[in-house]
């Protein structure tokens, strides 16, 4: 007698398929095929799905779909607090890291959304913006300096004040591809993204009213693609955070991500040197004569400390 299969949720085939263009806690929205895009909700307690997710879903009952399957990601990128570690987007090819002179940033900020990028497997490129403005003691310019030096890519661009310059300069590197904007907040990644789609700000007024956010917007992610804006491409907007966790990154892996450190890495007396208080360690000589800058070597040990203080 053939054995009764009962249906279970994974045997089901959603009826939907889309791109969850926008995210704010467990309500998305989600954009069909067709264009159309719908309101939807994740079952259940799961925190799982995170803008960039092509995922499955059920039709909408009273305007309102569930969301049942993700599909596999090509990339997941992630950040960290003291209590758990969050995904910020899916799907997304690289990240640009914008900066400025003003307000003051923290070049950590960077330091940090880099480490995290390498992790993901994804690229990187960082953006100095606002060139147009006085730049305190040269800070901005010596950390683009500081940056091509370890091997980045930096690119310098006024979004205000050279906008044309600065949508070629961007587009050469995002062209075909989806990108995460992310940066400290004021650094200029609105008035980049209303610069590269202009009818952005219309998508985030239209999904603002649609969850009915009302002054939450800023707490929601955005997928954005490009309609008839001259290239094709795709922008990802996420909340602003003043901090880059990466307590999920093991030391290894942030040496691993840190050329300028990790090439001095090999002299070490034992073969398991962290590079911290060891004897006989070539980091720490190199970090002596000069070779290493200290504001990194700074950076690597207080990554060490979170680290240890997670494990
Ligand atoms: N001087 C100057 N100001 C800029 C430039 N780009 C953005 N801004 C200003 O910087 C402020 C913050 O920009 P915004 O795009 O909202 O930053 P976000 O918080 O990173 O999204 C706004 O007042 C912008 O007008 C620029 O290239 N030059
Ligand atoms: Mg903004
Ligand atoms: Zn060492």
């Amino acid at each position: 007698m053939a054995k009764l299969k009962h249906p279970r949720e994974s045997d089901r085939k959603p009826a939907l398929r889309g791109l969850v263009v926008g995210a704010h806690g467990r309500h998305f929205h989600v954009e069909l095929a067709s264009g159309e895009r719908i309101e939807a909700h994740r079952r259940g307690k799961k925190g799982d799905v995170v803008v960039g997710d092509v995922v499955g879903c059920t039709n909408p009952t009273s305007g309102v779909a569930a969301i049942e399957t993700i599909e596999p990601r090509r990339s997941l990128l992630y950040r960290s607090d003291e209590w758990r570690v969050k995904a910020l987007a899916a799907n997304i090819d690289q990240t640009a890291i914008v900066f400025a002179a003003r307000p003051t940033f923290n070049p950590w900020f960077i330091w940090r959304a880099l480490l995290a990028a390498h992790e993901a497997g994804i690229e990187a490129f960082v953006v100095r913006n606002k060139t147009d403005l006085e730049d305190p003691e040269g800070r901005a310019a010596a950390q683009c300096r500081l940056l091509a030096s370890i091997g980045h890519d930096v690119v310098e661009i006024s979004a205000e004040a050279s906008p044309d310059d600065a949508r070629k300069n961007l587009l050469s590197r995002m062209e075909g591809r989806s990108t995460l904007l992310v940066g400290q907040s004021g650094m200029g990644k609105s008035t980049i993204l209303n610069l590269l789609i202009p009818h952005a700000a219309a998508h985030t007024q239209a999904f603002s009213e649609a969850l009915d956010l009302g002054r939450q917007t800023t707490t929601a992610s955005r997928w954005y693609h490009t309609e008839e804006d001259g290239w094709s491409g795709a922008i990802v907007d996420t909340p602003g955070f003043q901090e880059f966790g990466l307590a999920h990154l093991t030391l290894d892996d942030a040496l691993a991500a840190m050329p300028d450190i990790a090439a001095y890495a090999s002299g070490c007396r034992f073969f398991n040197c962290r590079h911290l208080h060891e004897p006989g360690c070539s980091v720490k000589s190199a970090l002596e004569s000069g070779k290493i800058d200290p504001a990194r070597y700074a950076f690597y040990e207080r990554l060490a400390e979170e680290i240890d203080r997670r494990s």
